[in-house]
């Protein structure tokens, strides 16, 4: 691991050799298995971590409840400065971080560097927002009489990650629920252990400085069974999960069956529909970058293209063309435009998509394929693909999470686009590529895209972290990041208050004694 300073930014993220990957803020309970963390660029062994037991999680559970009890006391603002400590250190190390999740996950060097960049970018979001977590006042039906709401802190947020944004996800859930008085347990993906550990790591160190509790933040490192620990705990009040739709079905029921909260980010099978209005060369790179950024690993990724028949060849020969320069390679090479999958079975995913796209009738237009050789020795390097397909395919139905991207083609008025781009099981972005207002408008209004994300003239992905991130259907419904989506990190409290020395009933009720 010596290529491009990264023993450097190992040691700059205090990775060892072998991890601890339990730890509540500066202490370490880990007493599990080894888990190794291989590299999808080289194939390298990065280092190990030491798996969280159930025992250790109860250590972690009870440190957590701990630190809330005098977290939570904490006034928001203060709260709300510690995250500012926090994104400060974020800064600190960004090279350093960038290109750990480069080499442990496998995006390019840039998107490594991005992902860190929406950390730093919730972490002064939710600075600002310490000082506005602010309810609404109402006019009370009896007289002097007030009513307003108040939003409290929640208790412990668990947070289950994936391991393609392996540390911007986990920022947006905890730097919004720091700032909300809430205290963090986070069991990130399996398959990038050591982002977890360098977070916990950066994180820990603000807290040790400021002599805040131990375990406002919280690691445990496992399987699905410690996250199923989280989703079946009652001291556990929202559980925030992000992954497959099959894992969230299967959060849902579990946190639903003892009545917590949970907030869900899952698939997506995210449409750009381009119309005879497009502007072609924006479509092109909006298209192209939302298909194989990140080797189409995002949530966000596009995965179909629904093109006007009057422009399709048009479309197609810019796209096709487009792929041919795409530099497939080692992601800390910024030459390169395409990384590796995440790991083997993201590979035969990717395969088994291709070979059933053309046994449901699709025609490949851009041919696929593992790569081998010199600098693909991790198998995980695979051709962007694309393909000719009907949405009603079984495939284009699924979510793969690789770099196919399907072609498919529409006649007639944007609503038929809007309709095939409607007509999948998930909902979380969407796009439209037309200068043509009320084409645009009527993708955005109430008959249009059924996405909790819907662009115009950008591509799928890349959301900022300013809008509330998530989406509908089977994408689970939940909303990070942006907007109002701190109130899932608090709970809510309606207070009246009596003034007088009357106690007059509402609804006009009389009730004398
Ligand atoms: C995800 O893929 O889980 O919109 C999150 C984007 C990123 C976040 C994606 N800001 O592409």
């Amino acid at each position: 691991a010596s290529q491009f300073g990264m023993k450097e930014a190992l040691e700059k993220l205090g990775i060892k050799t072998i991890n601890e990957g339990t730890s509540t803020g500066t202490n370490n309970f880990s007493s599990g298995e080894i888990l190794e963390s291989y590299s999808p660029v080289d194939g390298k062994l990065i280092a190990s971590v030491k798996m969280s037991t159930a025992q250790d999680y109860e250590k972690v559970i009870q440190t957590a409840a701990e630190a809330f009890k005098t977290f939570r006391l904490i006034p928001a603002p203060q709260r709300g400065e510690i995250v500012r400590q926090f994104g400060e250190k974020l800064r600190q190390n960004k090279e350093a971080l960038g290109k750990l999740v480069s080499y442990e996950m496998g995006k390019s060097l840039q998107e490594g560097f991005g992902e860190v960049q929406e950390m730093i970018d919730i972490c002064d979001f939710a600075v600002g927002l310490s000082r506005q977590l602010h309810g609404l006042t109402m006019h009370s039906e009896r007289p002097g009489h007030r009513m307003y709401e108040q939003y409290h802190p929640l208790g412990i947020v668990g947070i289950i990650s994936a391991f393609n944004f392996p540390v911007a996800v986990w920022s947006w859930n905890t730097a919004l629920a720091w700032i909300s008085g809430d205290v963090c347990v986070w069991k990130p993906s399996e398959k990038t252990p050591l982002c977890g550990i360098a977070c916990q790591n950066i994180i820990a160190q603000v807290i040790k400085e400021n002599n805040l509790p131990e375990g406002i933040s919280c690691l445990i490192n496992g399987d699905y069974k410690i996250g199923e620990l989280m989703t079946t705990d009652t001291r556990i009040p929202l559980v925030s999960a992000t992954g497959s739709t099959r894992m969230g079905k299967i959060v849902a029921q579990k946190v639903a069956g003892r009545l917590g909260k949970s907030l869900l980010e899952l698939g997506g099978n995210n449409a750009i529909i381009v119309t005879p209005d497009a502007d072609i060369k924006m479509t092109v790179i909006g298209a192209v970058f939302g298909a194989v950024g990140t080797a189409g690993q995002r949530c966000t990724s596009t995965r179909r293209l629904i093109i006007h028949e009057s422009i399709y060849d048009k479309v197609k020969d810019a796209i096709v063309a487009a792929y041919k320069q795409l530099r497939i390679g080692n992601p800390l090479d910024e030459n390169n435009h395409v990384g590796p999958l995440i790991d083997v079975h993201a590979v035969e995913m990717y395969a088994s998509a291709l070979n059933k796209v053309v046994a449901e009738g699709g025609k490949i237009l851009v041919e696929g394929g593992v790569l081998s050789g010199e600098g693909y020795e991790s198998g995980c390097y695979v051709k962007p693909a694309i393909a000719e397909a009907e949405n009603s395919f079984e495939i284009v139905q699924h979510e793969t999470f690789a770099p196919v991207l399907y072609l498919l083609k529409y006649s007639g008025e944007v609503d038929n686009a809007i309709e095939i781009q409607n007509g999948v099981a998930q909902g979380l972005s969407s796009a439209i590529m037309t200068n043509n207002l009320r084409e645009a408008e009527r993708f955005l209004s109430v008959t249009g895209s059924d996405c909790g994300i819907a662009n115009v003239n950008i591509g799928t992905s890349g959301a900022e972290i300013g809008g509330a991130f998530g989406g509908e259907k089977e994408t689970g419904g939940g909303r990070e990041s942006g907007s109002d989506a701190w109130k899932i990190y608090m709970r809510r409290q309606t207070n009246t208050i009596n003034y007088t020395t009357n106690l007059p009933l509402a609804q006009g009720i009389k009730f004398d004694l």
